[in-house]
């Protein structure tokens, strides 16, 4: 797919997670956003998933690790033709089954269910080990946010991940240097996150988490790349698309009244315009 197809459709995946968020009067826009381009380009590039048929086994597994930004990967399944993207609207209420965090009983599509930071990228780590004992040539990708790799379960995934050789795994960390209520540095330092994680005995890629064209050779080099797992660590922008969004904690967790609402649904239905115009 070119840039331009995949940067389209991640603005229209932008205006669900506004839409869905705005219509739950709560949810979590600012982590779902920064990581909607890589959201895009897995699901339209790169992983091997059928809406007709999301329980194949051979399927592509994707575990959204940092679970809180469900909005993103609703948004992705929902213009992947998993299910009406009109359901975005029924996001968090009781008998909708978009909750606010992922639930694999009840999305079609959704692997695993997640939302507690550090637990989804230790089932990709089981996912990817488990292919490799049934024989399976299946991939395995996992989102996680650069908040959440202060979670000590994350580096013992990372280790379990190194000696399993599982180079059929791809993590990708959301690096927006933000967390739920300050600057990462300044809650838990990480840095160098590229460091430690070559520490821990992955390949790590460095991209522009809003360049499609990196983050697709990305991949493509974590597919290359043997007998070691792949992070690709995505550099971002909280908050990404809505000018008043981005690079403010406060949208970590928090939706738009009607006001903000229509000046963010009118920046970004710009830009598609724009891009379709
Ligand atoms: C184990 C656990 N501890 C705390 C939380 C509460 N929590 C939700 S989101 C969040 C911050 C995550 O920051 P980051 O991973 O950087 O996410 P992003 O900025 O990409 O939204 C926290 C602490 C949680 N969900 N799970």
């Amino acid at each position: 797919m070119t840039d331009k197809e995949l940067e389209i459709l991640a603005t229209k995946a932008r205006l669900l997670i506004l839409e869905g968020v705005h219509c739950a009067k709560s949810g979590h826009p600012g982590g779902s956003l920064s990581c909607a381009d890589a959201m895009t380009v897995l699901y339209f590039d790169e992983m091997n998933v059928d809406p007709t048929d999301p329980r194949n086994p051979d399927r592509d597994r994707f575990v959204l690790s940092k679970g809180h930004c469900a909005p993103a990967l609703y948004a992705a399944l929902a213009l992947r033709g998993f299910f009406p993207p009109e359901e975005m609207r029924t996001l968090r209420s009781i008998n909708s089954h978009l909750s606010g965090h992922p639930d694999m009983e009840f999305v079609k599509g959704v692997d695993m269910s997640t939302g507690s930071l550090g637990q989804g990228i230790s089932t990709a780590v089981g996912m990817a080990i488990a292919a490799k004992l049934t024989g399976k040539s299946y991939r395995t990708y996992s989102i996680l946010g650069d908040g959440e790799i202060a979670e000590g379960q994350v580096w013992e995934a990372a280790m379990a991940a190194a000696k399993w050789k599982l180079d059929n795994l791809c993590a990708l960390v959301d690096v927006n240097g933000l967390q739920i209520d300050g600057k990462t540095e300044d809650v838990m330092p990480l840095e160098p996150i590229d460091k430690k994680f070559e520490a821990f005995g992955w390949h790590v890629v460095k991209v522009d988490g809003h360049n499609y064209s990196e983050i697709k050779n990305a991949l493509s080099e974590a597919r290359a790349t043997k007998d070691r797992p792949t992070v690709i660590l995505l550099k971002t922008v909280k908050g990404k698309g809505v000018s008043y969004m981005e690079n403010v904690a406060g949208w970590h967790g928090k939706a738009p009244n009607d006001e903000q609402y229509e000046i963010a649904k009118a920046e970004v239905e710009a830009h598609l315009a724009e891009l379709e115009g």
